[in-house]
């Protein structure tokens, strides 16, 4: 029931919606989302926890002096930054510690953790995650994220560690947390997207926004352009109609910023083939699917090359794949130049 709230000046988020806070969220979501033991609001509480603790990480970054490399790299051949693995050990002790969590896999960690004392034949899940997305841009305090991925864990599996190769549209819930001038948490449990807003003053992610559609179109896309020389022609036509038709480029450089814009305000986000990443440079199963689950569950569209990426059948952990995403209109007009130049 909505109970109006009388109030003499209205003030934050007490102005002018019932307070849901993302707890609240899971137990109306487990009337729609059978979830024994309250294991997936289990889960998400866990992340909601990490959330809270990296975001106070990366606001003192600077003072805290953990800010930069560690000198080393990572499974992906990257630089680590000192925060991949802060953030990545803050998910990892806050999941590992959660019954009917089976499997997590990091892209900071070279094979999936398999939880002990857990039988292949149990039921549970799989978490799978990009701690820190984007973390290059944290030396210039630029945006951002964490991206998750939910799978129930698939007991057919003869090793458990491969329950995490499923296909993204068996994802039972997925989503980012970015950190930015507020720390904004995007789920989805496969019944639309809702969007929550860490209140630092109360420690409560708060819901802002219920049933998200991301805009049908929208004049704006968002890829790497220093790599255009070594697209296939297809992306290279398609940006030439773009920039003849007055579309805007936005570039923030780290996938969930560029993703969150794109779901907000419309228009197309790709990591296309280069010659440097032929089979693309975003990974599959932390990165690509799940926000083509958040970006379908808004009403868009999310391709690899013209494969929808929910369908892709995953054969490694960290393989990559090209991403084309976001409005529809746009996804299909992109996907258009690709088959025109097959
Ligand atoms: P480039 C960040 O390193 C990341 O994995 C994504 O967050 C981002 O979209 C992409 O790589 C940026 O890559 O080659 O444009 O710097």
């Amino acid at each position: 029931m909505n109970a109006s709230v009388d109030l003499a000046v209205p003030t934050g988020i007490l102005a002018d919606a019932d307070i849901v806070t993302l707890q609240s969220h899971m137990l109306e979501e487990k009337r729609r989302v059978a979830d024994p033991g309250d294991t997936l609001s289990w889960i998400i509480s866990a992340l909601s926890i990490s959330a809270k603790i990296i975001s106070a990480q990366l606001r003192r970054a600077g003072l805290d002096n953990v800010l930069g490399s560690l000198g080393n790299q990572n499974v992906q051949g990257e630089d680590q930054q000192k925060l991949d693995v802060i953030a990545n050990n803050v998910l990892m002790r806050a999941l590992g510690a959660r019954e009917g969590v089976m499997v997590l896999a990091s892209e900071e960690a070279d094979e999936p953790v398999v939880i002990a004392g857990n039988r292949a034949d149990e039921r549970g899940y799989c978490v799978l995650f990009d701690p820190l997305d984007g973390s290059s841009n944290l030396d210039v305090c630029g945006g951002v994220g964490t991206i998750f991925s939910i799978l129930r864990h698939d007991r057919r599996s003869t090793r458990i560690a491969d329950s995490v190769l499923q296909p993204g549209a068996r994802q039972v819930a997925a989503g980012y947390v970015l950190y930015g001038p507020s720390t904004v948490m995007v789920l989805t449990t496969g019944a639309g997207v809702d969007m929550f807003v860490l209140d630092t003053a109360i420690g409560a992610f708060i819901r802002i926004a219920r049933g998200l559609r991301i805009p049908e179109t929208g004049a704006t896309y968002s890829l790497n352009e220093g790599n255009r020389a070594s697209f296939p022609a297809g992306y290279r036509a398609y940006l030439d109609w773009a920039q003849a038709n007055g579309y805007s480029s936005r570039y923030a450089g780290a996938m969930v910023a560029d993703v969150h814009r794109t779901l907000l305000k419309g228009g197309v986000f790709l990591y296309p083939p280069t010659q440097k990443a032929p089979q693309g440079k975003l990974r599959l199963l932390y990165e690509a699917s799940p926000m083509a689950m958040i970006i379908e569950q808004a009403g868009g569209q999310a391709l690899a090359g013209t494969q929808r990426i929910l369908d892709i059948q995953p054969t490694a952990l960290h393989q990559r794949t090209p991403v084309l995403l976001g409005s529809s209109a746009e996804v299909a007009g992109v996907a258009e130049f690709l088959d025109r130049a097959d």
